[in-house]
């Protein structure tokens, strides 16, 4: 007889659109991927009773609680996963690791440098497991590309061109969310999206060593949320533009902004080698565009690959048949496994709090270089 899988109590605290995306991978990892330890729903955390209950209800969770101190601070918590805005990560982490929770954190990991490298210390220091939540490194194809980099497909790497697009705050009555304010979001664009492209580039070609950057809010005051007669200032950039020189001399550009009419959620890189070209766009995510020069030349061009073969493909094998796809959902579940799969090993997965300081230095460098007008050292 097989031992019955081992529970994990699990605390969310956050409820909105990134804890509807947590909670639903946790609902999914077991039954599709067996990881080695099963998570339990536990506790749903969120300031709003009300609404925490509601969402409790419908996404599955067993219990609510309005405050995450006591949350941490259970026997029952053992993985505690923080999917609120940036300027609570800190504390909650901090207070998690020191009741020895492992720790799941949306991305960027902090507002500061120096509170991501306070997380950093605190998870060190209490030896738990810690993983930052950059879905995008999950897709199959991505991984795909990877894969083909790490073994030299690609030959010597030269540009990273990564643009993450999206539209949703062109209408200048969208009021002043919390997105839109620095003491809560730490920045916009730049820490949003342009973030996801950035942590993509460290992931597939290196570490980044310099930036050039620049930064704009172009609608400057929003309507207050509880009185939309009267405006208030946006405090965040709308959009984020930088050159990059990574540590081995590639060169880069990454490009985030919330202002690109028609574009929903155009997260796109490629990549050029000396032997090849990569490029990926996550409205096709089931696909990898590959062009390598090594084909014979009459058929040389840039192929499609539809990433969908359980035997060949990363992830794939829990879900469907070749060209079955899978969406934007899949990403969180994979990384959820990943996390218990580490949990149960006692290794940290990648991306970690050490990625998400490193993350947070280049962040920091960008909106320097922003202000200095010049090329600043991450
Ligand atoms: C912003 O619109 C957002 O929801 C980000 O916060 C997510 O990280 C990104 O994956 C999708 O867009």
């Amino acid at each position: 007889m097989t031992d019955r899988p081992r529970e994990l109590g699990v605390a969310l605290i956050g409820y909105r659109f990134m804890g509807r995306a947590h909670s639903n991978a946790y609902r999914q990892v077991g039954p599709f991927m067996s990881p080695s330890l099963t998570p339990r729903m536990k506790v749903l955390c969120g300031r709003d009773a009300g609404a925490v209950a509601e969402a409790a209800a419908s996404l599955g969770w067993e219990e609510t609680a309005t405050d995450w101190r006591d949350v941490v601070r259970r026997d029952d918590i053992h993985l505690v996963d923080i999917s609120t805005p940036g300027d609570s990560h800190a504390e909650i982490a901090i207070a998690a690791a020191e009741a020895g929770k492992a720790i799941l954190c949306e991305k960027p990991l902090a507002n500061t440098v120096g509170e991501a490298e306070a997380m950093l210390a605190a998870v060190e220091k209490a030896e738990v497991v810690h993983m930052l939540c950059h879905n995008y490194r999950r897709i199959p194809a991505v991984m795909l590309a990877k894969r083909m980099i790490d073994a030299g497909d690609l030959g010597e790497i030269y540009h990273y061109r990564g643009t993450y697009l999206q539209d949703w705050v062109v209408s200048p009555e969208l009021p002043l969310l919390w997105r839109f304010r620095k003491e809560k979001a730490g920045s916009g664009a730049l820490g949003d999206i342009a973030s996801h492209s950035l942590d993509l580039a460290r992931f597939l070609v290196g570490e980044i060593a310099e930036v050039s950057g620049d930064l704009e809010t172009f609608i400057k005051e929003r309507p207050l949320l509880e009185d939309p007669s009267r405006t208030g200032p946006v405090t965040v950039d709308d959009a984020a533009t930088a050159l990059v020189r990574f540590a081995d001399g590639a060169l880069g550009t990454i490009e985030g902004t919330r202002l690109a009419l028609g574009r929903k959620n155009y997260n796109r890189f490629e990549i050029n080698g000396s032997k090849g070209t990569v490029a990926f766009d996550l409205e096709r995510m089931n696909e990898l565009e590959v062009y390598l020069e090594s084909a014979p030349p009459a058929s040389r061009g840039f192929r499609r690959i539809l990433v969908t073969d359980p035997e060949h493909h990363p992830y794939i094998d829990s879900w469907w048949p070749p060209g079955h796809i899978i969406g934007y959902e899949h990403t969180f579940t994979h990384t959820v496994y990943d996390l218990l799969e580490g949990i149960a090993g006692g290794a940290s997965p990648r991306p970690d709090f050490e990625d998400g300081v490193r993350n947070q230095r280049v962040l920091d460098a960008w909106e320097r270089s922003a202000r200095s007008r010049r090329w600043e050292g991450v």
